[in-house]
Protein backbone atom coordinates (compact mmCIF):
# COMPACT_ATOMS: atom_id res chain seq x y z
CA UNK A 1 0.00 0.00 0.00
CA UNK A 2 1.16 3.30 -1.04
CA UNK A 3 -0.42 6.06 1.10
CA UNK A 4 -0.49 9.67 -0.23
CA UNK A 5 -2.89 11.84 1.41
CA UNK A 6 -6.37 10.81 0.11
CA UNK A 7 -5.15 8.52 -2.31
CA UNK A 8 -4.18 4.98 -1.56
CA UNK A 9 -2.67 2.51 -4.36
CA UNK A 10 -2.78 -0.68 -3.55
CA UNK A 11 0.10 -1.55 -5.49
CA UNK A 12 -0.98 -5.29 -6.34
CA UNK A 13 -0.51 -3.14 -10.07
CA UNK A 14 2.47 -1.54 -11.72
CA UNK A 15 1.55 2.32 -11.36
CA UNK A 16 2.29 4.96 -14.19
CA UNK A 17 3.40 8.39 -13.30
CA UNK A 18 2.83 11.11 -16.11
CA UNK A 19 5.19 13.98 -16.62
CA UNK A 20 4.26 17.75 -17.28
CA UNK A 21 7.55 19.66 -17.54
CA UNK A 22 6.29 23.22 -16.98
CA UNK A 23 10.08 24.45 -17.73
CA UNK A 24 11.63 25.83 -20.69
CA UNK A 25 14.48 23.79 -20.87
CA UNK A 26 13.56 19.94 -19.80
CA UNK A 27 15.10 17.82 -22.09
CA UNK A 28 12.33 15.98 -24.14
CA UNK A 29 9.32 18.79 -23.70
CA UNK A 30 11.24 22.08 -22.85
CA UNK A 31 8.86 24.59 -23.57
CA UNK A 32 6.24 22.72 -24.49
CA UNK A 33 3.81 23.33 -21.31
CA UNK A 34 5.35 27.06 -20.39
CA UNK A 35 1.75 27.99 -20.77
CA UNK A 36 -0.71 27.35 -17.53
CA UNK A 37 -3.63 26.03 -19.96
CA UNK A 38 -1.04 24.05 -22.11
CA UNK A 39 0.07 22.32 -18.48
CA UNK A 40 -3.07 21.71 -17.38
CA UNK A 41 -4.82 20.30 -20.52
CA UNK A 42 -2.09 17.85 -20.84
CA UNK A 43 -1.89 16.80 -16.83
CA UNK A 44 -5.89 16.03 -17.73
CA UNK A 45 -4.73 14.21 -20.95
CA UNK A 46 -2.27 12.03 -19.09
CA UNK A 47 -4.69 11.23 -16.48
CA UNK A 48 -7.25 10.33 -19.30
CA UNK A 49 -4.63 7.90 -20.85
CA UNK A 50 -4.33 6.27 -17.40
CA UNK A 51 -1.70 7.79 -15.03
CA UNK A 52 -2.15 6.87 -11.54
CA UNK A 53 -0.58 10.20 -10.43
CA UNK A 54 1.11 13.14 -12.76
CA UNK A 55 4.11 14.92 -11.59
CA UNK A 56 4.30 18.63 -12.34
CA UNK A 57 7.86 20.08 -12.35
CA UNK A 58 9.06 24.06 -12.77
CA UNK A 59 12.68 23.12 -12.74
CA UNK A 60 14.96 20.94 -15.18
CA UNK A 61 17.19 18.94 -13.79
CA UNK A 62 18.78 17.18 -17.11
CA UNK A 63 22.74 17.51 -17.06
CA UNK A 64 23.44 20.81 -17.47
CA UNK A 65 20.29 22.41 -16.32
CA UNK A 66 20.91 25.80 -14.74
CA UNK A 67 18.65 26.16 -11.39
CA UNK A 68 15.02 27.98 -11.38
CA UNK A 69 14.31 31.14 -9.01
CA UNK A 70 11.83 30.15 -6.57
CA UNK A 71 9.42 32.95 -7.26
CA UNK A 72 9.38 31.65 -10.84
CA UNK A 73 9.19 27.89 -10.14
CA UNK A 74 6.19 29.10 -8.06
CA UNK A 75 4.68 31.19 -10.57
CA UNK A 76 5.03 28.05 -12.80
CA UNK A 77 3.52 25.15 -10.76
CA UNK A 78 0.66 26.49 -8.57
CA UNK A 79 -1.95 27.12 -10.84
CA UNK A 80 -1.00 23.80 -12.56
CA UNK A 81 -1.40 21.73 -9.50
CA UNK A 82 -4.21 23.41 -7.86
CA UNK A 83 -6.61 22.96 -11.06
CA UNK A 84 -5.08 19.60 -11.55
CA UNK A 85 -5.83 19.04 -8.22
CA UNK A 86 -9.07 20.43 -8.11
CA UNK A 87 -10.13 17.67 -11.14
CA UNK A 88 -9.16 14.72 -8.47
CA UNK A 89 -6.00 13.56 -10.45
CA UNK A 90 -3.52 12.97 -8.33
CA UNK A 91 -0.42 15.42 -8.19
CA UNK A 92 3.00 15.09 -7.27
CA UNK A 93 5.51 18.14 -7.63
CA UNK A 94 8.77 17.54 -8.35
CA UNK A 95 11.03 19.77 -6.39
CA UNK A 96 13.96 20.34 -4.40
CA UNK A 97 13.09 23.95 -2.51
CA UNK A 98 11.33 23.46 0.81
CA UNK A 99 9.21 26.48 0.03
CA UNK A 100 7.64 25.21 -2.53
CA UNK A 101 7.16 21.22 -1.06
CA UNK A 102 4.61 23.38 1.85
CA UNK A 103 3.26 25.18 -1.33
CA UNK A 104 2.28 22.50 -3.47
CA UNK A 105 0.57 20.86 -0.49
CA UNK A 106 -1.26 23.86 0.52
CA UNK A 107 -2.34 23.56 -2.99
CA UNK A 108 -3.50 19.69 -3.19
CA UNK A 109 -0.28 17.93 -4.41
CA UNK A 110 -0.58 14.14 -2.52
CA UNK A 111 3.27 13.59 -3.31
CA UNK A 112 6.30 15.38 -3.19
CA UNK A 113 9.15 13.60 -5.56
CA UNK A 114 12.72 15.32 -4.50
CA UNK A 115 15.30 14.26 -6.98
CA UNK A 116 18.02 15.42 -4.47
CA UNK A 117 16.80 13.13 -1.61
CA UNK A 118 15.38 15.46 0.63
CA UNK A 119 18.67 16.97 1.85
CA UNK A 120 17.59 21.04 1.29
CA UNK A 121 17.25 22.23 4.46
CA UNK A 122 13.57 21.71 5.76
CA UNK A 123 12.77 19.68 3.64
CA UNK A 124 11.82 16.72 5.74
CA UNK A 125 9.94 19.36 7.74
CA UNK A 126 7.99 20.11 4.40
CA UNK A 127 6.40 17.19 4.02
CA UNK A 128 6.58 15.59 7.73
CA UNK A 129 3.02 15.77 9.52
CA UNK A 130 0.71 16.56 6.28
CA UNK A 131 0.42 12.68 4.76
CA UNK A 132 1.70 13.46 1.58
CA UNK A 133 3.88 10.59 0.08
CA UNK A 134 7.55 11.22 -0.71
CA UNK A 135 9.62 10.16 -3.01
CA UNK A 136 13.30 9.86 -2.54
CA UNK A 137 15.56 10.08 -4.95
CA UNK A 138 19.43 9.70 -5.33
CA UNK A 139 21.68 11.97 -7.33
CA UNK A 140 25.81 12.26 -7.10
CA UNK A 141 26.78 15.67 -7.14
CA UNK A 142 24.18 18.63 -8.69
CA UNK A 143 22.66 18.95 -12.57
CA UNK A 144 25.10 21.00 -13.84
CA UNK A 145 28.20 19.04 -13.48
CA UNK A 146 26.80 15.71 -12.71
CA UNK A 147 27.74 13.76 -15.77
CA UNK A 148 31.57 14.92 -15.67
CA UNK A 149 32.76 12.36 -14.40
CA UNK A 150 30.49 9.76 -11.72
CA UNK A 151 32.73 7.62 -9.74
CA UNK A 152 31.22 4.95 -7.29
CA UNK A 153 33.10 1.76 -5.75
CA UNK A 154 29.97 0.07 -5.81
CA UNK A 155 26.82 1.70 -7.56
CA UNK A 156 24.43 -0.32 -6.47
CA UNK A 157 25.51 -1.04 -2.48
CA UNK A 158 26.04 3.11 -2.51
CA UNK A 159 22.74 4.04 -3.79
CA UNK A 160 20.83 1.49 -2.02
CA UNK A 161 22.59 2.93 1.34
CA UNK A 162 21.67 6.37 0.53
CA UNK A 163 18.42 5.81 0.02
CA UNK A 164 17.86 3.51 3.14
CA UNK A 165 19.52 6.22 5.27
CA UNK A 166 17.38 9.07 3.64
CA UNK A 167 13.85 6.82 4.17
CA UNK A 168 14.95 6.49 7.85
CA UNK A 169 15.32 10.21 8.01
CA UNK A 170 11.65 11.02 7.04
CA UNK A 171 10.48 8.22 8.90
CA UNK A 172 11.88 9.43 12.01
CA UNK A 173 10.40 13.20 10.98
CA UNK A 174 7.08 11.71 11.43
CA UNK A 175 6.70 10.64 7.50
CA UNK A 176 4.95 6.92 7.11
CA UNK A 177 6.50 4.07 6.24
CA UNK A 178 4.06 3.75 3.82
CA UNK A 179 4.02 7.32 2.40
CA UNK A 180 7.75 6.51 0.88
CA UNK A 181 8.98 5.54 -1.87
CA UNK A 182 12.45 5.20 -3.42
CA UNK A 183 14.28 6.13 -6.92
CA UNK A 184 17.83 5.06 -8.05
CA UNK A 185 17.60 8.43 -10.24
CA UNK A 186 19.01 6.85 -13.50
CA UNK A 187 21.03 9.52 -15.26
CA UNK A 188 21.77 11.53 -12.32
CA UNK A 189 25.45 11.60 -12.18
CA UNK A 190 25.64 7.73 -13.23
CA UNK A 191 27.19 6.45 -16.48
CA UNK A 192 25.81 4.42 -19.36
CA UNK A 193 27.30 1.44 -16.91
CA UNK A 194 26.40 2.46 -13.58
CA UNK A 195 22.74 3.08 -15.07
CA UNK A 196 22.46 -0.97 -16.34
CA UNK A 197 24.02 -2.48 -13.44
CA UNK A 198 21.02 -0.46 -11.37
CA UNK A 199 18.16 -1.56 -13.54
CA UNK A 200 19.63 -4.97 -13.38
CA UNK A 201 19.68 -4.77 -9.57
CA UNK A 202 16.72 -3.10 -9.23
CA UNK A 203 15.26 -5.79 -7.11
CA UNK A 204 18.23 -5.22 -4.76
CA UNK A 205 16.82 -1.61 -4.22
CA UNK A 206 13.39 -2.91 -3.96
CA UNK A 207 14.72 -5.10 -1.13
CA UNK A 208 15.49 -1.87 1.07
CA UNK A 209 11.71 -2.15 1.80
CA UNK A 210 10.01 1.23 -0.23
CA UNK A 211 8.21 0.90 -3.64
CA UNK A 212 10.52 1.41 -5.84
CA UNK A 213 9.87 3.84 -8.77
CA UNK A 214 12.01 3.57 -12.12
CA UNK A 215 11.94 7.21 -14.30
CA UNK A 216 13.79 5.78 -17.53
CA UNK A 217 11.41 7.74 -20.30
CA UNK A 218 13.18 8.91 -23.28
CA UNK A 219 16.80 8.97 -21.19
CA UNK A 220 20.01 9.37 -23.23
CA UNK A 221 20.70 5.85 -21.57
CA UNK A 222 17.58 4.86 -24.00
CA UNK A 223 19.22 6.59 -27.05
CA UNK A 224 22.60 5.19 -25.76
CA UNK A 225 21.33 1.64 -27.40
CA UNK A 226 18.61 2.18 -29.66
CA UNK A 227 20.79 5.55 -31.55
CA UNK A 228 17.88 7.41 -31.63
CA UNK A 229 17.35 10.87 -30.92
CA UNK A 230 15.05 11.82 -27.72
CA UNK A 231 12.05 12.42 -30.52
CA UNK A 232 12.40 8.82 -31.37
CA UNK A 233 12.33 7.18 -27.68
CA UNK A 234 9.44 6.04 -27.18
CA UNK A 235 9.61 2.54 -27.70
CA UNK A 236 12.41 1.86 -26.51
CA UNK A 237 11.13 3.61 -22.95
CA UNK A 238 7.89 1.19 -22.88
CA UNK A 239 10.23 -1.62 -23.04
CA UNK A 240 12.24 -0.39 -20.22
CA UNK A 241 9.73 0.60 -18.11
CA UNK A 242 7.92 -2.93 -18.73
CA UNK A 243 11.75 -4.71 -17.63
CA UNK A 244 11.77 -2.23 -14.79
CA UNK A 245 8.50 -3.75 -13.31
CA UNK A 246 9.96 -7.33 -14.41
CA UNK A 247 12.91 -6.08 -12.01
CA UNK A 248 11.30 -4.79 -9.32
CA UNK A 249 9.56 -1.33 -9.84
CA UNK A 250 6.27 -0.49 -8.58
CA UNK A 251 5.95 2.64 -10.12
CA UNK A 252 7.62 4.10 -14.03
CA UNK A 253 8.03 7.55 -13.96
CA UNK A 254 7.31 8.27 -18.03
CA UNK A 255 6.41 10.46 -20.66
CA UNK A 256 4.28 8.39 -22.86
CA UNK A 257 1.67 7.57 -20.13
CA UNK A 258 -1.25 5.59 -23.40
CA UNK A 259 1.39 3.66 -24.99
CA UNK A 260 2.98 2.45 -21.32
CA UNK A 261 0.01 1.82 -19.51
CA UNK A 262 -0.99 -0.69 -22.64
CA UNK A 263 2.16 -2.03 -22.75
CA UNK A 264 1.68 -2.64 -18.94
CA UNK A 265 -1.43 -4.53 -19.66
CA UNK A 266 -0.74 -6.74 -22.23
CA UNK A 267 2.00 -7.78 -19.69
CA UNK A 268 -0.31 -8.32 -16.58
CA UNK A 269 -2.83 -10.04 -19.12
CA UNK A 270 -0.27 -12.76 -20.56
CA UNK A 271 1.85 -13.85 -18.22
CA UNK A 272 4.11 -11.29 -16.40
CA UNK A 273 1.43 -10.03 -13.57
CA UNK A 274 2.94 -11.01 -10.28
N1 LIG B 1 13.97 12.23 -13.88
C1 LIG B 1 13.81 13.51 -14.25
C2 LIG B 1 13.15 14.40 -13.41
N2 LIG B 1 12.65 14.02 -12.23
N3 LIG B 1 12.24 12.31 -10.64
C3 LIG B 1 12.38 11.05 -10.25
N4 LIG B 1 11.87 10.64 -9.07
N5 LIG B 1 13.03 10.12 -11.03
C4 LIG B 1 13.58 10.46 -12.23
O1 LIG B 1 14.21 9.58 -12.88
C5 LIG B 1 13.46 11.81 -12.67
C6 LIG B 1 12.77 12.73 -11.83
C7 LIG B 1 14.33 13.95 -15.58
O2 LIG B 1 13.34 13.81 -16.57
P1 LIG B 1 12.38 14.99 -17.10
O3 LIG B 1 11.50 15.50 -16.02
O4 LIG B 1 11.66 14.51 -18.31
O5 LIG B 1 13.38 16.08 -17.59
P2 LIG B 1 13.88 17.47 -17.01
O6 LIG B 1 14.57 17.19 -15.70
O7 LIG B 1 14.81 17.99 -18.07
O8 LIG B 1 12.68 18.37 -16.80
Amino acid sequence: MLRCRDFHFALDRPLVMGIVNVTTDSFSDGGHYLEETRAIDHGLRLREEGADLVDVGGESTRPGAEPVALAEELRRILPVVRALSREGVAVSVDTQKPEVMRAAIEAGCVMVNDVNGFRAPGAVAAVAGTGAGACVMHMQGIPASMQAAPAYADVVAEVAAFLRSRAAVLEAAGVARDAIVVDPGFGFGKSRDHNVELFRNLSAIAAIGYPVLAGVSRKRMIGDFTGREVGGRMAGSVAAALLAVQNGASLVRVHDVGETVDAMKIWMALGGGR
